[in-house]
Order: structure tokens, then sequence, then C-alpha cells
């Protein structure tokens, strides 16, 4: 691409400042009108790790609008219901009603929950403006928050008790249609009590989202869940799933927590051991002849061999020990010497990957920017800013898409997507 094809670091700067104001509600940011008009759990920490560049305080509240939505058993919930909001999303409030749930908060949630990056997010964007953070006390109100949510998932969610933490849903991966919960999905109930709308697809092109099958499951499950009183004690949900991209972002998480820790004056020893725990556990996750970290099916006790990026999102935690053979398979021919501007989703070689199919081929933005900061992590600078410029590039070309075509580039799903906006101008700053 020709240097005067990119975008300078002020029109970033400018166009994601614009599109993050305008998807700001007044206490969070919905990360895209119409298709989701709610408040997203991970990408509230994705958004608030953008916006502390041009909005620090907005960027606190951000995270502190998701926290004080908080379960009582520390849960930091997938979704926050804005019921002002002009909606058809669904599942919604409807569904889930968890207000009649003992221990959910004042404000409507979902019961599941997500990938825990809000902790990072919160030291990036302390870091940002320290001045302003110490005088709205914002490390030491989201500390405590911050340990209970970690705290929920060491205590409901290690199923196997080796240290990694499960998801119980495919949405709490945050990468609904991933090739590694195919399986395990074939094996749950398609016939959901509640009837199954798709709003999403007056917002998406059907070709790009999840079918109709793969929904009434999702659907089936959430409602197994709900209907457990979302309290983690049901021995025989059928979804139970270790996912490498899920628990590498709690273990780096974990690490903020112990800077956070060390910044109020609290012993970050405990937060450094439960993240080395989370490494090693990680461990065996990973697939030597594949050079990738794959999923534990927790259920039938297997591990789920298939090349996807959540497999390489470990890259992310210092030390560790397969960080060479991770870049080489980052490098290959089922990611980047695929001809890809960006890291698919899926590795291109498979048969049954798609370059527009959600999270069965197209680059992620957010999954880019972790990944720009896992290869910096170990040295690989020339590969990270080469990554990081085409994020920048495609984010801004095509009006922050929700994900693009790793070969050529297209747009995919909706538009104006805020965690695309917050990371790009996050990496052009
Ligand atoms: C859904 C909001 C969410 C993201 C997920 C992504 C998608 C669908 O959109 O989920 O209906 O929740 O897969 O990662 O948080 O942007």
């Amino acid at each position: 691409m020709d240097d005067d094809e990119r975008p300078g670091a002020e029109e970033v700067r400018s166009a994601a400042a614009a599109l993050l104001e305008e998807n700001w509600t007044g206490d969070h940011t919905v990360p895209a009108t119409g298709l989701y008009p709610h408040q997203w759990s991970w990408d509230s920490g994705f958004i608030a790790v953008g916006l502390r560049h041009v909005a620090p305080e907005r960027a606190q509240r951000e995270l502190e609008s998701l926290m004080a939505a908080q379960w009582a058993d520390g849960r930091l919930p997938q979704i926050v219901f804005d019921l002002d909001r002009d909606d058809d999303y669904a599942p919604g409030d409807s569904f889930w009603r968890s207000r009649t749930i003992a221990g959910a908060p004042e404000r409507p949630t979902a019961g599941l929950i997500q990938p825990p990056n809000h902790a990072w997010a919160a030291l990036l964007v302390h870091r940002a403006d320290p001045v302003l953070s110490r005088a709205r006390r914002f490390l030491e109100e989201a500390y405590p928050r911050l340990v209970a949510w970690h705290g929920y998932l060491a205590a409901r969610r290690d199923h196997r008790g080796a240290g990694l933490a499960a998801v119980v849903h495919p949405w709490e991966s945050g990468t609904d249609n991933s090739p590694l919960w195919d399986e395990a999905l074939a094996a749950v109930p398609d016939t959901p009590t509640w009837q199954v709308t798709r709003p999403d697809l007056g917002h998406a092109a059907a070709a790009e989202r999840p079918g109709r099958k793969e929904y009434a499951r999702y659907f089936w499950l959430a409602e197994r869940y709900r209907d457990h009183g979302c309290d983690d004690t049901d021995e025989d949900h059928p979804f139970v799933m270790e996912d490498p991209c899920f628990n590498a972002l709690w273990a780096v998480s974990e690490l903020a927590l112990a800077e956070i820790a060390t910044e109020l004056g609290r012993d970050d020893a405990p937060h450094r051991a439960r993240a080395a725990r989370i490494a090693a556990a990680l461990e065996g996750l990973y697939l030597p002849e594949l050079g990738i970290y794959g999923a534990r099916d927790v259920v039938r006790d297997a591990l789920v061999r298939k090349t996807t990026v959540n497999g390489l999102v470990p890259l992310v935690l210092p030390g560790l020990p397969h960080a060479a053979e991770l870049v080489d398979t980052l490098r290959g021919p089922g990611f980047l010497c695929g001809g890809a501007l960006l890291v698919p989703s899926y590795d291109l070689r498979a048969p049954d990957a798609d370059t527009a199919l959600y999270w069965r081929g197209p680059a992620w933005f957010n999954m880019n920017w972790v990944l720009v900061a896992g290869l910096r992590e170990h040295l690989e600078g020339p590969l990270a800013d080469s990554l990081a410029r085409q994020v920048i590039t495609l984010a801004v070309r095509h009006g922050f898409p929700e994900y693009v075509d790793p070969i050529t580039g297209e747009p995919h799903g909706t538009r104006d997507f805020s965690w695309t906006a917050a990371l790009a101008l996050d990496l052009a700053m």
C-alpha cells in the first residue's frame, strides 16, 4: 500500500473521536447503533482503551458504568440493557428478566459474561491521565470490583479445578460462531421454548451472520442457563469450554491488577500468583503439532484441534513458552502468509473457512489489536508495526467496519463500530 493512501494520525483521531462521541449515550458507548444498542462488556474494555486518548474521563466512566452493573457474585455481565433505547435486540431484558434473580443488579443485564479485558483496560486508562484518575479515585473504586470479577471466574467458572475459566455459551467467548465451538454446539438441542427472532438480520447480511440453527441453539443454551438461575451449579450443562483467548485475557488482566494493586499500595503477589497459575494451565491447551493453542471441551474431556485466532491470543503473555511457535504460525500459510492484510479469525486453508462469515474467517480489529500488543511483548516490532498500520488504514478507509475480508480488506458486518474506531485510534497515537 502506498504511503499516501495511509490516513495521518490527525485524520484517524478526528474520525474515531467523532464516531465515539456519536455512539456515547451519556454513561457508556454502544458497540454500534442499530445492531448493538446496549452496553457490551468486552466492547467497553476495548472502547475505553481508545477513548483514553481523547476523553479520559469518559474512558473511566465507560468502565465505571459496566462495573455498576456487577452482580453480587462478582460477575460483570455480557450486556447491560438500556431500556430507554428504541431496541429490537434479542435476547433482551424480557428474555433474561435479571431483576427477578437474586444477586443481580438494579440495572437489567444478561446473565452471561464476556472475556475479562477490563483490568487491562483500567490500567491503560489510568496511565493515560493519572492525575485525573487519582482525583476521581478511579482505581480505588475499580480495584475491589475487578478483584470480585476475577474472583467469580476463579470460584464459579473453573469447572475442572485446573486454573482455567470455562465459558458456558459461545456468546461468552466473544467469538460466537468460532469453529472451536462446532462439535460441542452440535450436541445442543435446537428447540428453545423462547421464540427465536433475528433482528440482527435487519442490520447486517444473513450470509455474514451465524445461521438459523446456530441461533436456535444459542437461545436454548441461554434459556437453560437462565432457568438454572444463572448460578453455575448445573452439573449437566451441555456446553462448557476452556477458550485460550478468554483465559489469556484473564491472565493479562490479572497482571494488570497486580500493577493496580502496587499503584494503590496493596499486595500484588496474589495477582501475580494467579496470573502464573492461569498461564501454566494454558499450556494444557497447547497443540504442538499445529503450533497454536486449542480449546478444551470440558464435557467431553477433549481438546479441540483447530487453528483459530483465539489460539494466537496467548501471545500477549510475557514469558510464554511457545511464543516463537505462535509467531511462526501467525506468519505462516494459515494466517498472514495466506496473503492476508490482517490476521483472519480462522485458518484460511480450512475447507470450511469463509472470509465473509463473522468469526469463521474475517479479520476482526480487536483481535488484531491484541496481537499487535502480543508481538510487541515478544519483540516482533516490525511485524507489529505493519499490522498496526493495516488496522488503521482499513478501519478508516471503510468507515470503521465490524470486520473485514482478511485478503481483500472488503468491509463486512455493521459500520461505525465503536471498538474498531477506538483501537485504530489507540494504534495511531
Ligand atoms: C451479540 C457486540 C458483540 C461483541 C461480540 C460479537 C457480537 C453478538 O457483538 O456478539 O449479539 O452479542 O461477537 O464479540 O461483543 O459488539
